[in-house]
């Protein structure tokens, strides 16, 4: 981060309660999923323990952001100035590191699919969004408007692209039979990874875009983190109701098991 970045009062306080929003989410969100693992049929318990671990370690990380933004600023007369301890931005990107990975195996779990294409799917996946994040990093602690900023950036941008690719052809591919009502939520799950996902890539951006430097700041701080409410408790969510419609289907509670067309 810039040494002489100003904020204003309202700057600095949206990014603050956003991170502290963040911190409430990931929290409520690991006790709702850890009270929905009961819920669900022992087959499905996996995919619940990877999502509540993903909150949970965002949850930790969240906490962290929110001191390093807190001690990266001193207030004096209505303005913010950096305080030189700059903003520790790696925190974010070990986050996804250890979460990115583990969303993308709970997904792949809660479908249940043969052996062979989870076990495919995973590896590919996962070595995917490693390498995604990994060229990510070095462009995003460059200045604003390098050259290194944009070509850690588009580097990044084809695992992630990989990744979309496996997730929207080929998943959809192997889905074959899925319960009644689950193909909706397939659906739904995929729109909101697609738009969520996209808002990281956009987020990275706006230093090169924006030419105030306050402005862009705080509307990548609000990106990510809108970003990662949303990939994370969010998506739990819809991968929870994916585990409780096949537990009833296991169980013989769903009325009509009809071949999904996803
Ligand atoms: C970076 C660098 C610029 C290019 C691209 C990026 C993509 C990041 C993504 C992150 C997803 C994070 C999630 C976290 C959830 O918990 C690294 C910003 C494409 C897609 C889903």
């Amino acid at each position: 981060m810039h040494l002489a970045l100003e904020l204003s009062e309202n700057q600095f306080n949206l990014v603050s309660n956003l991170f502290s929003f963040a911190i409430a989410a990931m929290g409520a969100a690991f006790i709702f999923f850890i009270l929905m693992r009961s819920q669900v049929g022992k087959k499905h318990q996996m995919a619940l323990t990877l999502t509540s671990l993903v909150v949970a370690i965002a949850f930790y990380h969240y906490w962290r952001i929110f001191e390093s933004w807190g001690d990266a600023f001193t207030y004096a007369n209505g303005v913010y100035t950096a305080t030189g301890a700059g903003f520790n931005e790696g925190y974010r990107y070990v986050d996804w590191l250890l979460t990115v990975p583990l969303l993308l195996a709970e997904l792949v779990i809660v479908l249940k699919l043969a052996k062979s294409t989870t076990r495919s799917l995973l590896w590919r996946l996962i070595i995917a969004a490693i390498a995604m994040i990994v060229l990510g990093y070095p462009g995003e602690i460059a200045a604003a408007d390098s050259t290194a900023r944009t070509v850690w950036g588009v580097l990044s941008t084809i695992p992630f692209l990989y990744i979309l690719y496996v997730l929207f052809v080929e998943l959809g591919k192997s889905l074959g039979r899925q319960e009644a009502g689950i193909a909706k939520i397939l659906d739904g799950l995929r729109y909101i990874l697609l738009a969520t996902w996209g808002i990281y890539p956009i987020a990275y951006m706006l230093p090169s875009l924006i030419d105030n430097e306050a402005t862009a700041e705080v509307a990548r701080q609000v990106g990510y983190s809108l970003g990662d409410v949303l990939a994370k408790p969010l998506f739990g969510l819809l991968v929870v109701a994916i585990a409780v419609i096949k537990t009833k289907a296991d169980n013989g509670e769903l009325e009509e098991a009809e071949p999904a067309s996803a």
